[in-house]
C-alpha cells in the first residue's frame, strides 16, 4: 500500500477499541491491545485500520461523546501508546485512520461546561445550539426534533442564577451537545484538531455524522414520514440531514489535509437515502471516500444487489470517486445474522438492531461468507468490522442489566441497541474471556458460541471464516480487483450475481437452488470460494448462498 491514492483500492478494517483486545486487564479494550494483535492483521492482509473514538470521553456513547478531542481516554492508554500502536502499525505497512466527532462533544468538555457557566447570548453558548424555548416561560423545546437515540433533541438547562433557562441541541444523547458550524471559533478548533493529529502521522479520519453539522436556516419542525426511512426517503426534506452548507466544511478540511505529504483521506459517514446523494460528499474538492450505505441495506438478493452495485459505481465515478462497500460496522446488526433467513425478513433486508427476530444461525454464516465474497471482488474500497473475520454473529440475548447503549435507555428497553455487534472478540478457546482479557470479565457478556468460533480455533482450519477471508484479500490483490472495472455477466437467472473483474469471473446464488456452471467456467482455476462446492450428473454445482472466484486463463 506505497502508490498514490491508497485509500481508492484499500482493504479497511474497523477496529472497535473497547471490544477488541484488553491488555491492562479491567475488560475494557485498549490501544495497547490493538498493538499487541498488529501481527494478527497483517496476515488477514488489511491496508489501514479505523479506529473508533478512543479520546478522552465520559463515554456516555461509548467514545463517540468527546471531552478533549486531543487526548487518549485513560481507558484506553495514553498519547504515548497511541505513538507505538501508529508506528508498529506503519512498520507492517497499515496505514491508521482515527475517528474524528465534529458534530457533537460531550457535555464534559471545557467548552459545554463554560457555556453552562455563562449567559445567554455570550460567546461561549454560541460555539453551541443553546435557544429560548417556547410557551409563556419558555417551558416548551425550540422545535419537535427527535433525537436519533429516541426522546427529544432538547435538553433545558438550569441557569447560573438557579432560574429555569435555555434549551439545547442534542441529536443524539443528551450528553451530546450539538456545536453551532456556523461558528468560526468552532471551524477554527477543528482545524487545529485536524493538524494534532496529522501532525502525529495519521493516514486520515473517519467523519462522524458528517451529513449533520449544519441546520437549516430557523430551525423548522420536522415530522419523520414514518414508511420513508431513518432519513427521510429520497426527498432531502429532513432539516438536519445533507445541508448544502455542509459541504463548505469538507472543502475546508480538504485543503488542510492537502498540505500534508502522503496522501491523507478523509471517509464520510453520510448516512443519506441513495448512493447519488452520498456522492456530493466526495467531490474532488471534498472528502476522499463515503461509506456507501446503500450497499450495507441491500439484503441477500441478486436483483437488488446488480442495482446497487450498478447505481454505485456511477454515481460515485461520475464525481471520480472510488466506491466503497461495507457490510457491517458497530452500529448495525452483524451481517452474519442480518442476512439469515426470518420469517418477516426473508431475504436479510433491513439494518434494524432493533428486531433482528431469530435468525437461523447456518443460513446467516453461509451467506454472510458468500455476501464477502461478492463485496471483496468488487473494485473499489471494503471497509470490514472487527470480527466478521471470524463470523460472528449478533449477540442477541444480552441480559437488560448488563446493556449499555443509550438507545437501550433512552427508550426504556423498546430499542435493544447496538450492544449485539460489540461484544468483545474472542481470541482463544479459553477464559478468561477467550482470550480478551487476561484477567476479569469483558465489558459485555460473551455467549459460549465464542469458543467455536475463535481466531485460535479457526486459524489451522482451511474451511474456517478466517481462512476465506485471509484468501479473498490475497487474491484480490493478487489479481487487483480494487483497481478494477466490473463487467455483468448475463444470463444466468435472476438469482445469480454474476460479474468479471480483471481475469476473474465471481458468480454468487443467492437463490433457494444449486445452479450447474457452464463447463468454460468448470474447467477453471477455483481461486476462492465462500463453501464447498457440488457435482451433478452434469458437472460443477455451485450450490445456494455460495460465492466463488474463478480464472479461466
Ligand atoms: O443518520 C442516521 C439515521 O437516523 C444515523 O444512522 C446516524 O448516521 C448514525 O447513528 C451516526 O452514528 C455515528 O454517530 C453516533 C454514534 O452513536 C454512532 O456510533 C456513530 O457511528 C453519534 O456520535
Amino acid at each position: 500500500s506505497t502508490g498514490s491514492e491508497w485509500w481508492r483500492t484499500a482493504v479497511i478494517y474497523q477496529i472497535y477499541p473497547r471490544s477488541f483486545a484488553d491488555n491492562s486487564g479491567d475488560g475494557i479494550g485498549d490501544l495497547p491491545g490493538v498493538t499487541s494483535h498488529l501481527d494478527e492483521l497483517q496476515q488477514l492482509g488489511v491496508d489501514a485500520i479505523w479506529l473508533s473514538p478512543f479520546q478522552t470521553s465520559p463515554q456516555k456513547d461509548a467514545g463517540y461523546d468527546v471531552a478533549d478531542y486531543c487526548d487518549v481516554d485513560p481507558l484506553f492508554g495514553t498519547l504515548a501508546d497511541f505513538d507505538v500502536m501508529l508506528a508498529e502499525a506503519h512498520t507492517r505497512s497499515i496505514r491508521i485512520i482515527v475517528d474524528l466527532v465534529p458534530n457533537h462533544s460531550s457535555d464534559q468538555h471545557v467548552w459545554f461546561q463554560q457555556a453552562l457557566a455563562a449567559a445567554p447570548g455570550s460567546t461561549e453558548r454560541a460555539r453551541y445550539m443553546f435557544r429560548d424555548g417556547l410557551g409563556k416561560n419558555g417551558e416548551l423545546p425550540p422545535n419537535n426534533w427527535e433525537s436519533v437515540f429516541g426522546g427529544p433533541a432538547w435538553t433545558r438547562v438550569t441557569e447560573p442564577d438557579g432560574s429555569a433557562g435555555q434549551w439545547y441541541l442534542h441529536l443524539f444523547d443528551t450528553s451530546q451537545p450539538d456545536f453551532d458550524w456556523h461558528n468560526e471559533e468552532v471551524r477554527a478548533e477543528f482545524r487545529r484538531v485536524l493538524r494534532f493529529w496529522l501532525d502525529r502521522g495519521v493516514d486520515g479520519f473517519r467523519v462522524d455524522v458528517a451529513h449533520g453539522l449544519i441546520k437549516a436556516e430557523g430551525l423548522p419542525d420536522y415530522t419523520p414520514d414514518p414508511d420513508a426511512g431513518s432519513m427521510g426517503g429520497e426527498e432531502l426534506g429532513v432539516p438536519y440531514w445533507g445541508q448544502d452548507g455542509v459541504h463548505e466544511v469538507y472543502r475546508d478540511w480538504h485543503a488542510v489535509l492537502a498540505e500534508y505529504d502522503g496522501d491523507r483521506a478523509l471517509c464520510a459517514e453520510a448516512w443519506m437515502p441513495t448512493p447519488e446523494q452520498t456522492a456530493l460528499w466526495v467531490r474532488p474538492d471534498e472528502m476522499h471516500q463515503a461509506f456507501n450505505f446503500a450497499y450495507l441495506e441491500t439484503g441477500w438478493d441478486a436483483a437488488a444487489l446488480r442495482a446497487v452495485i450498478t447505481r454505485s459505481i456511477e454515481a460515485y465515478s461520475a464525481v471520480g470517486a472510488p466506491s466503497t462497500w461495507v457490510l457491517s460496522n458497530h452500529d448495525v446488526v452483524r451481517h452474519a445474522s442480518r442476512l439469515a433467513l426470518t420469517a418477516e425478513n426473508p431475504q436479510g433486508h433491513g439494518i434494524g438492531p432493533d428486531s433482528p427476530g431469530k435468525p437461523i444461525p447456518e443460513v446467516g454464516l453461509r451467506r454472510a461468507r458468500a455476501a464477502t465474497a461478492v463485496m471483496l471482488a468488487l473494485p473499489g474500497s471494503s471497509y470490514l468490522y472487527q470480527g466478521e473475520e471470524l463470523g460472528l454473529p449478533e449477540v442477541i440475548e444480552i441480559p437488560g442489566d448488563a446493556r449499555q447503549d443509550p438507545t437501550w435507555f433512552r427508550t426504556n428497553g423498546e430499542r435493544y441497541g447496538r450492544d449485539g455487534c460489540r461484544v468483545p472478540i474472542p481470541w482463544t478457546a479459553d477464559a478468561p474471556a477467550y482470550g480478551f482479557s487476561p484477567t476479569g470479565e469483558a465489558w459485555l457478556p460473551q455467549p459460549a458460541e465464542w469458543a467455536t468460533l475463535s481466531r485460535d480455533t479457526q486459524v489451522g482450519d482451511a474451511d474456517s471464516t478466517l481462512n476465506l477471508y485471509r484468501t479473498l484479500i490475497s487474491a484480490r490483490r493478487a489479481h487487483n480487483l480494487g483497481a478494477g472495472l466490473l463487467e455483468w455477466l448475463e444470463g444466468f437467472g435472476d438469482d445469480i450475481v454474476a460479474f468479471r473483474n480483471g481475469n476473474v469471473t465471481v458468480i454468487g446464488n443467492t437463490g433457494g437452488a444449486p445452479i450447474v456452471l457452464p463447463e468454460g467456467l468448470a474447467q477453471g482455476t477455483v481461486i476462492a470460494t465462500s463453501g464447498p462446492l457440488g457435482f451433478t450428473g452434469t458437472g460443477t454445482a455451485l450450490p445456494a448462498d455460495t460465492t466463488v472466484w474463478i480464472t479461466t486463463d
